[in-house]
């Protein structure tokens, strides 16, 4: 990892920490993301993007897939995680990168069950929601942004209330544990043509998630 300013307990700090959600700007230098972006084209190509759906059928604006033991999904039948694709294959286990990431700034002594892979292209979006499909709300998210920079927003713990927002770059990660853990958050815009890494622009989000 390129950042490796510790604390007293040898955890990296964040530079910031907003809510209670610890913000580590530039956590993956360009040679990692690019050494990432590899990892996960090999992944989209075993257990392709898809388009989830809510359960009344409207069409979410990411693209999905999912690696880990465990993936999530979403369509009529509602949101869940499960052990294959909707086509059927297993999901790719999580790339080397992102377990590197998880075990610097999240917990050494349990690994994640999925990596939630979203891609925003300039128009998607992500309304306000909170991680609770996982068993145990103790075990922290941790999220990786690849590519154009996401206007981030983080409000409270139950919804509605005054929120902040705050602009994810490329190879920064988020943490959120603890309180910060079941705040409500969301993703308001995609600025397009902020990052050359995606040749086709957009933006790569990976969410880390312990979940039985
Ligand atoms: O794209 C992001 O930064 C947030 C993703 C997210 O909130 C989620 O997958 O639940």
């Amino acid at each position: 990892m390129d950042k490796k300013i510790r604390d007293n307990s040898g955890r990296i700090a964040p530079d910031l920490v907003v809510r209670g959600v610890d913000v580590f700007e530039g956590f993956l230098g360009v040679e990692k993301q690019q050494e990432l972006l590899d990892d996960l084209r090999r992944v989209v190509a075993a257990a392709p993007l898809f388009v989830p759906t809510t359960s009344n059928g409207r069409e979410m604006s990411v693209r999905i897939t999912s690696a880990g033991r465990l993936g999530w999904v979403s369509d009529q039948s509602g949101y869940r995680y499960q052990e294959a694709h909707p086509r059927g294959m297993a999901w790719p286990a999580i790339p080397d990168v992102v377990m590197e990431v998880w075990r610097a700034v999240g917990p050494q002594d349990r690994d994640p069950d999925s990596c939630l892979i979203n891609y925003y292209d300039d128009h998607a979006r992500m309304g306000m929601h909170q991680d609770r499909d996982e068993a145990d709300f103790s075990w922290p998210v941790v999220s990786i942004s690849l590519g154009d920079d996401a206007l981030f927003r983080i409000g409270n713990t139950t919804r509605g209330g005054k929120t902040e927002s705050l602009w994810l770059r490329s190879g920064d990660v988020v943490v959120m544990g603890g309180d910060a853990r079941l705040a409500y958050h969301g993703v308001d815009r995609v600025k397009a043509g902020t990052s050359v890494l995606l040749p086709k622009g957009g933006r790569i989000n990976l969410t880390l998630r312990v979940v039985v």
